[in-house]
């Protein structure tokens, strides 16, 4: 070989080895450019972890899935982000079961009034029948819902007013409800005064004191910083929430089955990694949260429960979900009735 011929040679192998290192996607940019949006500070564990998963499903896939976070509301209100998840304007939103109630009915069920005690029952029943139940009428609505639900927690009263010691003291007290049957109906069973408010406008409706207290799990109460607008905080425990982890069902249909694959295992890790930060943050922020002036009280459950029965709350919601939904959640929570 002549030393010019050598040299073409070697930068031809060069240009070669170049060309084979580039994987196929720094080439033609991912294949998926997806969108991912939630209600909940860019700070609390669910958004932490939802980027996680974003970073391992764009390595895991080979580049072919890239997934934008839009934490915050940035992309608009709860009942806007569930519009925008069905039409396909974003791909992946976690979206409260009891807000995903106003388009699947059964699945306000984990949030009825002080039905589950410990996160024992919460996750056997939603990792088990009662969530895959839940899921199965998700999926008739054209939606999909990753298998493990992301815990949001149990929800704890605070006011700016005053604490809740017993069920008398709410009522006609003005509180903010996320925008669910469920919740107006509970706080309508209490006597209370709900406002169905979304929670881009909770800070500022606190703020102005267009309601006098809201409920959330401390988790939540410290995220958003709720501690600034609020005063009290009653350890009502009164339901369990968790986000779904939500899909547009024709992007679903679309993605090939091992890229399918690759997402549902880094989601439902996520979900296990942020369950046991919020559990967590629920169990430690209090002390914190006294630090910033709230007052914490803690309730005895019996006459909220009693009062939810003296006004039918139970026996109505068994009658809207039906037997079979509501064998279901008692199979994990025990009688409710
Ligand atoms: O809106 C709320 O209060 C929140 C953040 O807990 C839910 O998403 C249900």
């Amino acid at each position: 070989m002549t030393t010019t011929a050598r040299r073409v040679f070697l930068s031809q192998a060069t240009a070669l080895t170049a060309s084979l290192a580039v994987p196929a996607f720094a080439q033609s940019g991912p294949e998926f450019k997806l969108k991912f949006a939630s209600n909940l500070p860019v700070i609390h564990p669910l958004n932490v972890r939802a980027k996680e998963a974003a970073d391992a499903i764009a390595k895991d896939s080979g580049g072919k899935i890239e997934i934008q976070v839009f934490p915050n509301n940035q992309l608009g209100s709860d009942t806007d982000m569930l519009s925008q998840i069905r039409s396909g304007a974003i791909d992946f939103f976690t979206l409260s079961g009891l807000i995903l109630s106003t388009l699947v009915p059964v699945a306000s069920i984990n949030g009825i009034g002080f039905a589950f005690k410990d996160y024992e029952q919460v996750w056997a029943a939603m990792d088990g029948e009662l969530g895959a139940f839940v899921r199965g009428a998700i999926a008739k609505a054209g939606l999909v819902a990753m298998n493990k639900i992301w815990d949001n927690g149990f929800r704890q009263i605070t006011t700016s007013t005053k604490p809740i010691t017993s069920p008398a003291d709410l009522k006609g007290f003005k509180i903010r409800v996320p925008v669910s049957p469920l919740w107006t109906s509970m706080f309508k069973a209490f006597d209370a005064a709900p406002a169905s408010i979304n929670f881009a406008e909770v800070y500022s409706a606190l703020q102005t004191k267009i309601v006098e207290g809201q409920e959330n799990p401390l988790a939540i109460i410290q995220t958003a910083k709720l501690y600034e607008v609020q005063k009290y905080c009653s350890l009502t425990n009164h339901m369990w929430d968790g986000f779904w982890f939500l899909v547009n069902g024709k992007l679903w249909e679309k993605l090939p089955k091992e890229l399918k694959d690759v997402v549902a295992k880094h989601v439902d890790a996520a979900a296990l990694h942020e369950r046991d930060d919020v559990r967590r943050l629920n169990n430690s922020v209090e002390v914190e949260l006294k630090a910033k002036g709230m007052a914490f009280n803690t309730v005895n459950a019996d006459p909220f429960r009693a009062a939810l029965k003296k006004a039918h709350f139970y026996s109505d919601w068994k009658a809207k979900y039906g037997a079979d939904a509501w064998a279901l959640l008692e199979k994990y929570s025990g009688k409710l009735e």
